[in-house]
């Protein structure tokens, strides 16, 4: 999988792509990640980039000329079933795990970081194959955008993750193919007891069947009580209210006469 950025500011990605998963992809060959500065494709002395809005108003929009040549020169001949130009801007459709494995089929996504109060609707209109926004709420430009859509992508691609199974588990543990956001389980780590709170006692208790028992109900209770948005938590919650979630919840406060392992 390759991508490419297009941005103002090139050092922006050092911090999000030199750690973690995309950074073991890169390391792995199993990413690559070409940033490109866009003052690279201006051609005045001051290397501008943005001019003033048609028919007044706040703030500068990206120019067109700088984009539309840096990305002819990027991509020059645009394969669309492998190759992808995306425009990060806040009014694109918005991006999910869903448009994650979408893109996951491209060979090459070109992603174009907008700055200051917006970018030359032509870059929209004739340039970019499709506008992607991360959420709903200002940003000041694509950059932090771009990221994210490389990141979610990229632990997608196989090989990435160290336990492949991960990808393909987290979150969509029954809701991988019509792209329903199922939520994980809650998780514990040592202690058992930690200032008084208690780890779910079914955990310590080795019963394999009744621990996965207790993961399901855990997950679809939390997902029907943070995410009550998400179509799926209606039946989660019918599920964890027969199943009694609560009451499991419940020894969280009692303290565990089990050793504590650590
Ligand atoms: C309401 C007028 N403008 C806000 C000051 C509109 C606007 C222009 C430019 C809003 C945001 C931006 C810059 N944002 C992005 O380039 C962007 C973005 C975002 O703002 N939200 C969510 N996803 C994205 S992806 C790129």
């Amino acid at each position: 999988m390759k991508f490419h950025l297009l941005t103002i500011f090139p050092e922006f990605f050092r911090g999000p792509f030199e750690h973690g998963v995309v950074a073991r992809g890169v390391a792995a060959g199993l990413v690559e990640i070409r940033i490109h500065n866009l003052r690279d494709w201006t051609s005045d002395f001051h290397k501008t980039v943005d001019d003033r809005p048609f028919g007044g108003g706040e703030g500068m929009v990206l120019k067109p000329q700088p984009l539309f040549e840096a990305v002819e020169a990027i991509l020059p001949e645009r394969d669309p079933a492998r190759q992808r130009v995306i425009l990060l801007s806040a009014h694109g459709p918005l991006f999910d795990q869903r448009a994650a494995r979408r893109l996951l089929e491209l060979k090459e996504v070109l992603l174009i970081c907008g700055r200051y109060e917006g970018v030359d609707e032509r870059v929209s209109e004739h340039l970019a194959d499709e506008e992607i926004s991360i959420g709903n709420y200002v940003l000041s430009g694509g950059e932090l955008g771009a990221a994210v859509v490389v990141d979610a992508i990229s632990r997608l691609v196989p090989g990435v993750l160290g336990n492949q199974d991960s990808a393909l588990h987290e979150s969509f543990s029954d809701g991988g193919e019509d792209g329903e956001w199922v939520l994980d389980c809650p998780h514990y780590t040592r202690p058992a007891v930690f200032r008084g709170w208690s780890v779910p006692e079914v955990l310590l208790s080795g019963h394999h069947e009744e621990i996965r028992k207790w993961r399901r109900r855990a997950a679809l209770e939390k997902m029907s009580r943070l995410r009550p948005d998400l179509q799926a938590a209606s039946a989660a919650d019918r599920e964890a209210g027969e199943l009694n979630v609560k009451g499991t919840e419940s020894s969280h406060d009692q303290p565990l006469s089990a050793e504590d392992p650590e």
